[in-house]
């Protein structure tokens, strides 16, 4: 099926507002085109360790420094219908339920980051599964030891970033802005 159309609304709507602008270059009309059809969401949380480790700042901090655009942020904790529709993928394998038992046990901080190719450049950050295997530099490479308390997620494809944007958000908490330093992030 389609993605839910207010997925991609900001990127359509930058699309048709580059296509039918007037009195612009065709140079300049082009750079809107791309960035507008390069853009990208993911879905990343900060998971009960993450939070109960005074984690956020450092976490939400090494994307924010990366320069990718936070377009949603919220704290919850979850309950059992969401992280069982979340970890749906996983529903089969043994640690299933401890790991829906330990993504409820407390606060997430849940995000939405905005930016081109920040699908797999999230993935690129957090760092491999396992954080004793996880590069120094990743997220998990730097503050994490086990697997069952790797402190965050982040979508693994396009596919996967669609549906928990909208499983853990609704339209109206999505924020679209325009940093004012953009023009030193993207040429
Ligand atoms: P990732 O979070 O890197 O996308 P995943 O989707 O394979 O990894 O698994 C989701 C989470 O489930 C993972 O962050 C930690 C937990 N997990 C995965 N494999 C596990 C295992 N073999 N034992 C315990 N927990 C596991
Ligand atoms: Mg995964």
């Amino acid at each position: 099926p389609p993605p839910p159309p207010h997925f991609f609304f900001h990127a359509h709507q930058a699309i048709a507002d580059a296509q039918e602008s007037r009195g612009l270059g065709d140079v300049y009309k082009r750079q809107l085109l791309n960035i507008a059809m390069t853009l990208e969401r993911t879905f990343v949380a900060i998971k009960p360790d993450g939070v109960q480790r005074g984690l956020i700042a450092e976490i939400l901090g090494r994307f924010e420094t990366k320069g990718f655009k936070l377009v949603g942020l919220k704290q919850l904790t979850p309950s059992k219908e969401l992280a069982e529709k979340h970890y749906g993928v996983h529903k089969d394998r043994p640690f299933f339920s401890g790991l829906v038992d330990f993504i409820t046990s407390g606060p997430v901080v849940a995000m939405v980051w905005e930016g081109e190719g920040v699908i797999a450049s999230a993935r690129k950050l957090i760092g491999a599964t396992k954080p004793l295997e996880a590069e120094p530099g990743t997220i998990r490479g730097d503050l994490a030891v086990n697997i069952g308390r790797n402190v965050i997620h982040g979508s693994d494809g396009s596919d996967t970033a669609v549906f928990e944007i909208n499983l853990w958000f609704q339209e109206n908490e999505l924020v679209d802005w325009n940093p004012s330093d953009q023009a030193w992030r993207v040429e």
